[in-house]
């Protein structure tokens, strides 16, 4: 399995300057985290899929970096096996940190591309939007695959689901509206962000969202979206906890305080 030469990244959640591989003639230009928690039934089909919607596009100057919390299930053992026929597979598994928040940071503190870009496992987020995102992201500094425009919808979300989603967002209207008034779905877990508009940021996010957290903290000045209609996910079981929405709250406090700081 490849895993960084230096280890897993540690510390705080930083994402450095990138530097470039010594005589390297074709640089990375994006680098796609799937962070995963037991989604063994659904990592093959899925980096098939990436892989048949960008090998075409980029060729070999992009990469997909899989952040797995050593899942029960074994999804480092089926991503590992991969990479033999996958160069531009990473599999980083963790086993002294979990959360989705910080293995997407982790993957892009070990990625190399200029376009730092998340995407979740379960095909909740259809793949066929990255060319599209790709496309957007010339002339932004981050593009949300958003399912709060006029082209997107939370598809067959259950009420429930949809319930939490629609007072997450309220809170953040409230509490943080600068942030939440930026964009239609800052919950989003699907977008890019280019390197320098978070690259020596410190980001502190918790639970499961790291949107908001580069929307408060990154040097983002131009924003794209596009809509999608949010899919079921396709096997397995959601990682979604009550206790991710109580991290949520502490998360919208702390960004709360740190915009306070900021115009003080
Ligand atoms: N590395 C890592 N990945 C995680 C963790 N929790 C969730 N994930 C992954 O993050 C993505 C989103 O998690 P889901 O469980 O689908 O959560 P969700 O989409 O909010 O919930 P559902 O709508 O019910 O699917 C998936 O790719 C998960 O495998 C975690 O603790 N560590
Ligand atoms: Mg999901």
């Amino acid at each position: 399995m490849s895993i960084l030469k230096s280890g897993l990244p540690a510390g705080a959640l930083m994402v450095p300057a990138r530097t470039e591989e010594p005589g390297s003639t074709e640089p990375i230009v994006l680098s796609l985290v799937v962070p995963t928690y037991n989604e063994a039934v659904n990592i093959g089909p899925l980096l098939q899929r990436i892989r048949n919607l960008l090998d075409p596009v980029l060729g070999s100057r992009y990469e997909v970096i899989v952040v797995d919390d050593n899942s029960p299930d074994g999804t480092w053992d089926v991503a590992a096996r991969l990479q033999a026929g996958y160069p531009q597979l990473v599999v980083l598994r963790r086993d002294r940190e979990k959360g989705l928040a910080s293995a997407v940071v982790r993957g892009w503190q070990a990625a190399g591309g200029d376009i730092l870009a998340t995407i979740n496992a379960d095909f909740q987020h259809p793949p066929e939007l990255l060319p599209q995102m790709l496309d957007l992201i010339r002339d932004a500094d981050l593009v949300i695959a958003t399912r709060l425009s006029a082209a997107g919808s939370f598809g067959d979300m259950p009420p429930l689901r949809r319930l939490l989603s629609r007072g997450a967002k309220r809170a953040g209207e409230f509490l943080v509206p600068h942030i939440f008034s930026r964009v239609s779905d800052p919950l989003s877990g699907y977008y890019m962000v280019r390197r320098p508009a978070i690259e020596g940021i410190e980001l502190r996010p918790a639970g499961f969202k790291t949107l908001i957290e580069i929307l408060a903290r990154g040097r983002v000045r131009t924003v794209a979206e596009c809509g999608y209609t949010m899919q079921k996910r396709r096997s397995g079981q959601s990682n979604a906890k009550l206790r991710h929405w109580m991290d949520f709250l502490i998360q919208l406090r702390r960004l709360r305080a740190h915009s306070g700081a900021r115009q003080s």
